[in-house]
């Protein structure tokens, strides 16, 4: 886990979410230690050569708006998700692998797959940070962008310890309901990704309509907790306006606890987010995390846990 902690704020609230390609790539610091996980991960020899892996210290740089989290007195803690479990169809090299009882050598049909493992991996980071004085455990936002996404949501689902939750950019599998079938369908994923979800989530392949539950009851499992759902204009393959109808549909849960929603049954217009308890934008651009994307993260977390 890499921590960046504002000076002078005694317990700092954080953003906490996973990178794509190591803690080195977030931040251009050559403090920054390159994991093994990551050599064994992205290069073929698959052990740190200082020379070959320095080339890719702060290429992430632009999905993590670090500065601005400083000076808003947050901080930030981000983990490799590969330290987890790489992302491969392969149960035998993963966390799940340590839990295996007997002969068994990959998940059961309604066992863990990739993105459980990485939300467990985010409540194992948790349990650290409660035990960490400089920071304030009851105020950790947790982040995620595309399957990091599906995995923040996840792990908000299913810990309450997390403060709130952003879905960045999730789709399918995420914040965007499977049953529109518009752009990443439950087929494609897991076919593309056999190893993100249960086996038995391949019942449903071609066949949404079958399932007893949709994404936006995903999102009202986070209720009462502050809640960002996050689209890009260009990013289709996401579907952002389902993305939107799951934070409308998941609004009358918040309801029932006070909290304000998504109100408008309109998709709002381009760079006007809504934000409530629930909060949605759709911004201009294509799938990725942008300091625009921050600017409104690091608001209204400030909102929702200052008031
Ligand atoms: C895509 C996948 C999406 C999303 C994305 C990502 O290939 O179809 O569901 O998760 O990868 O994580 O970057």
């Amino acid at each position: 886990m890499l921590l960046y902690l504002p000076k002078g704020v005694e317990k700092a609230p954080l953003f906490m979410g996973y990178n794509f390609y190591g803690n080195h790539t977030v931040v251009n610091d050559p403090h920054i230690l390159i994991s093994e996980a990551w050599a064994r991960n992205n290069d073929s020899l698959g052990i740190v050569d200082n020379h070959l892996d320095e080339k890719s210290r702060g290429v992430r740089t632009s999905r993590w708006a670090i500065e601005k989290m400083i000076d808003a007195g947050f901080g930030l803690a981000t983990i490799y998700y590969g330290e987890v479990d790489p992302d491969k169809d392969d149960m035998s090299d993963g966390i799940q692998s340590l839990f295996y009882t007997n002969y068994q050598q990959v998940p059961a049909d309604n066992e863990w797959g990739s993105i459980a493992a990485w939300s467990w991996g985010l409540s194992r980071a948790m349990d650290y940070l409660e035990e960490d004085i400089d920071v304030d455990a009851s105020r950790v936002i947790v982040f995620g962008h595309s399957r990091l996404g599906k995995t923040s949501l996840w792990a908000g689902a299913t810990d309450q310890r997390f403060a709130a939750v952003i879905s960045n950019n999730s789709g399918c599998g995420g914040a965007a309901l499977s049953k529109r079938k518009f752009g990443e369908t439950v087929w494609r994923i897991n076919t593309a990704f056999p190893h993100w979800f249960c086996n038995n989530f391949n019942s449903y392949n071609n066949n949404e309509e079958q399932l007893p539950v949709d994404q936006h009851e995903l999102l009202a499992l986070i209720a009462p907790r502050p809640l960002y759902v996050a689209s890009a204009a260009e990013d289709e393959w996401a579907d952002p306006y389902g993305e939107f109808l799951a934070t409308l549909y998941a609004t009358p849960v918040y309801q029932l606890y006070n909290k304000r929603g998504v109100n408008s049954t309109e998709m709002p217009t381009v760079n006007e987010p809504i934000q409530n308890t629930v909060a949605y934008h759709i911004r201009t651009g294509k799938h990725d995390v942008t300091n625009y994307d921050w600017d409104q993260y690091i608001k209204w977390a400030k909102e929702q846990l200052f008031k």
